[in-house]
């Protein structure tokens, strides 16, 4: 019989779809497992990406549901987003259609690919049954003040014509578009992340099943620092006070060294300051230049430091020296106070910018016995020592001085200690037609209401029109005004980010079709946390970190009890060829279709799975596909025709069929699933040398069955077993059968090895010693009656004594 793998999966897809194979089971006895991939923009096709993240998923909870797991293995799509709107301008379709077919087609080929996902549980985030409680969370985060609108300057994507998130900005450039981001001032909304900021460091220790470089960039996202807060007086040309500066900084052991003080170009007190002063048209055409700057360009360390003297002054409070105040491109709004201490002997951007403008540099931190020169020195002097002019201070070293200053500005009343977070709020707005609506209200005043929950959902509106040409809502008769009470408000046209909608998915599978809340607790509870989370590393600080804000904010709503949502978290290689991401734009890809309608689904999930460790890139060989497809006929030919193998060593293979067992189980739970399809393979070829058992055979079509489901479901039949092998319980090891059956053993003659022999473990010492004595090695030092003894050490060694 030959292998047809067309025939064989199409009908177990039938018979698997028939009996509902893959149902999730209600809470039971066994324990639970959550298996979850990342969910797909349903863009259209699917990609060797998917086909790995998701084969990695399939396979676990495979393997979960055989050793006795009540499993949760669901799927859906994040369909909210930009390239439906995109099509809708280019083709005029309804994005809605658009997306919709593409979720079709996209499902029939994850089903194809034979990926046990319950359908039954499948969501799609651009449905009004699942962002209904997108808005409905969204006002619960309303209710309990972690919303708020905002002025300000935001990162604008003139490709995708929309607003963007700090963490969607990556290397100055937008997420999605790859185009450089602009600054634009605009109102928008905002979720309070921050609040969270230390919850979501801390809660990193708890990740033990994390990868270390998720978890890093995390950390360093948040970006916690430790540092002094302290305040500037502002002084006018009368020597009167007209303000205040605070300041953040890490080095409060530099304070008398401070000889200027800089304010980020957007610092609401610059404007104040220079009104109806002689430099105010100059002052502003330099704001505007700035602020239109990305973050990259200003804290490019290696660009040329721009900067204007306000023509005001501040008080050191320490010393009270005056020090001019300046407007400088370096310094960013967003971080600290937006206003920085400048100390140009100790920090390189200050050293260039005072070189720059010709200001004083003045020398208070330097290493034991040695004089620093400010006019000669050639870089800042940026590492520890001992403090000089600085007053009462001379003479600590800078971290003792770092406190000892602290604490003498605390008791002044002029600073405190501080903790500052690089961490920014996450503004959700999108100006876009395709995401979920914000449910609030805004009056003519700008004031904004929530609405009312049982208004929702708040539903897209369909009399749009697709120009390309800003937010198509805003544009909608049906969308827009509103009447609340005798007053008129105007409906808030920004749609929600829609790392909003994957924020939370995981927690809806948990009870996909709650109609009264986004799902109940009690079900929540029994899934969560997802036992084993499988996605790319390009969400390290994207959806991970929101994902986790939001299972805290959830937890502190009474919603669910855990505070993290991912046990452990695998993020799978790329696959790549000729070296290269596989990706549209290079133009090598792959079509997983292609593939399946060739070989079959079976061999592209033994190629994928086999080519290489799942966190490293796995690279496309044409050869390997044909190895793969090599070897699942060659496992259907032993179970086919398996009376043209007949047994030879029973023992051997009995014993081949546990140490499989062990290897492969072991591989399966450590994620090595490369090795465990190796060992697979070995089991194969020693069948095929040493002929096979029905037991030896059910085995391998078992241990086979998570990696490829449809040709072991056949197999299972010819072996005329009955029911599904996925149903079946996973084969069970013999520990005394894995133990080694030969030892080797170390022959001497007075002490010194002379050879060494294999036998059976456990030989008799008689046995051993007359073994000993006729090796030709050991003859050559014994002659008849010049044995004194032998001593023999079970499974280790036989020492035979000679006399001299
Ligand atoms: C004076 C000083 C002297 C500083 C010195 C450093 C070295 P981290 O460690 O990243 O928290 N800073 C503060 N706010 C800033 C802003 N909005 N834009 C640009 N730079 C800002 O960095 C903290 C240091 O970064 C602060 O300490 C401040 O400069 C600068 F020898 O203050 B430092």
């Amino acid at each position: 019989m030959a292998y047809n793998p067309k025939n064989i999966e199409e009908k177990c897809l039938k018979e698997w779809k028939n009996k509902a194979l893959y149902a999730t089971s209600d809470p039971s006895n066994q324990p639970k497992y959550y298996v979850l991939e990342m969910f797909p923009y349903p863009s259209g096709t699917l990609h060797m990406g998917h086909v790995r993240n998701y084969t990695l998923g399939d396979t676990l909870a495979r393997f979960k549901r055989m050793t006795g797991h009540n499993v949760l293995y669901p799927m859906g799509f994040d369909s909210f987003g930009l390239p439906a709107e995109n099509a809708a301008i280019k083709h005029k379709i309804d994005p809605e259609k658009w997306t919709l077919a593409n979720i079709e087609t996209m499902k029939a080929q994850l089903i194809r690919l034979g990926l046990s996902y319950d359908w039954d549980r499948e969501i799609a985030s651009c449905k009004e049954s699942y962002y209904k409680w997108n808005q409905w969370l969204f006002l619960k985060m309303v209710e309990h003040d972690l919303v708020y609108r905002k002025k300000g300057w935001v990162n604008w994507d003139p490709v995708d014509q929309t607003v963007l998130a700090n963490e969607q900005v990556i290397n100055g450039k937008g997420w999605r578009s790859g185009a450089i981001v602009e600054k634009r001032e605009i109102e928008q909304w905002y979720i309070k992340i921050t609040k969270y900021a230390e919850e979501l460091l801390t809660g990193l220790d708890t990740l033990e099943e994390w990868p270390h470089r998720v978890k890093t960039m995390q950390r360093h996202w948040i970006g916690k620092s430790e540092g002094t807060e302290l305040i500037f007086d502002v002084i006018d040309q009368s020597g009167q006070k007209c303000g205040e500066i605070p300041v953040f900084t890490t080095r409060p052991d530099t304070l008398f060294g401070v000889t200027y003080v800089v304010l980020a170009a957007e610092h609401p007190l610059i404007v104040s300051l220079i009104k109806g002063q002689e430099n105010e048209q100059e002052i502003k055409l330099f704001i505007q230049k700035t602020v239109k700057m990305s973050t990259i360009d200003r804290t490019d360390t290696a660009k040329d430091k721009q900067g204007k003297p306000l023509g005001f002054n501040v008080i050191n409070p320490v010393n009270g020296d005056k020090i001019p105040i300046y407007v400088g491109d370096y310094v960013l709004m967003e971080y600290g106070t937006g206003a920085v201490m400048a100390v140009p002997a100790h920090d390189q951007r200050d050293f260039e910018f005072a070189k720059k403008f010709k200001l004083p540099i003045k020398v208070v931190i330097q290493e034991k016995n040695t004089v620093l020169n400010n006019k000669t020195m050639p870089n800042a002097y940026v590492d520890s020592g001992i403090l000089v002019h600085s007053g009462e201070f001379d003479g600590l070293d800078n971290e003792s001085a770092k406190t000892a200053i602290t604490t003498w500005l605390t008791k002044n009343k002029k600073g405190c200690k501080k903790i500052t977070y690089r961490l920014r709020d996450w503004l959700i707005s999108r100006q876009r037609y395709w995401g979920t609506p914000i449910p609030m209200l805004i009056d003519k005043e700008g004031h904004a209401i929530p609405e009312l929950v049982e208004n929702l959902p708040i539903k897209l509106p369909k009399d749009v029109q697709f120009t390309g040409n800003g937010n198509p809502l805003e544009k909608s008769a049906s969308f827009n005004d509103i009447e609340r009470n005798g007053k008129l408000y105007r409906r808030e046209t920004d749609t929600m980010d829609t790392f909003f909608d994957s924020s939370w998915y995981f927690l809806r599978y948990c009870d996909p079709k709650n109609d009264q809340l986004p799902f109940a607790k009690d079900n929540a509870d029994y899934w969560m946390a997802v036992d084993q989370y499988i996605g790319g590393i390009e969400h390290a600080v994207l959806h991970l970190l929101y994902a986790r804000f939001f299972t805290k904010v959830l937890r502190d709503f009474g919603l669910t009890s855990v505070s993290e949502p991912f046990q452990r978290l695998l993020c799978q290689g790329m696959v790549i060829k000729d070296g290269a991401k596989m990706s549209k734009s290079l133009g090598n890809t792959v079509d997983p279709g292609y593939i399946i309608d060739q070989y079959g689904a079976d061999t592209a999930r033994i190629f994928i799975l086999f080519g290489a460790p799942v966190e490293r890139d796995l690279e496309w060989s044409d050869q390997a596909i044909e190895g793969a497809f090599r070897f699942l006929k060659r496992v259907f030919k032993l179970v086919s025709e398996s009376s043209s193998f007949p047994i030879k060593d029973e023992i051997l293979t009995e014993k081949y069929r546990h140490k499989t067992i062990f290897t492969v189980t072991q591989d399966i739970n450590r994620f090595s699933y490369n090795t465990a399809i190796s060992r697979l393979m070995e089991f194969v070829n020693i069948m095929y040398q040493n002929g096979a058992t029905q037991k030896a055979l059910e085995t391998l079509i078992q241990l086979l069955a998570p990696f490829a489901p449809f040709i072991t479901e056949e197999g299972w039949h010819l072996l005329g077993k009955k029911g599904s092998v996925h149903q079946s319980q996973w084969p069970a090891y013999n520990d005394a059968l894995l133990e080694e059956d030969s030892v080797t053993i170390v022959l001497q003659v007075n002490g010194k090895m002379r050879d060494k022999i294999e036998v059976e473990k456990n030989s008799d010492k008689k046995v051993l010693e007359s073994l000993a004595l006729k090796s030709d090695r050991i003859k050559k030092y014994t002659v008849n009656g010049n044995v004194v003894k032998v001593i023999v050490v079970p499974n280790k060694l036989v020492n035979v004594v000679v006399a001299k």
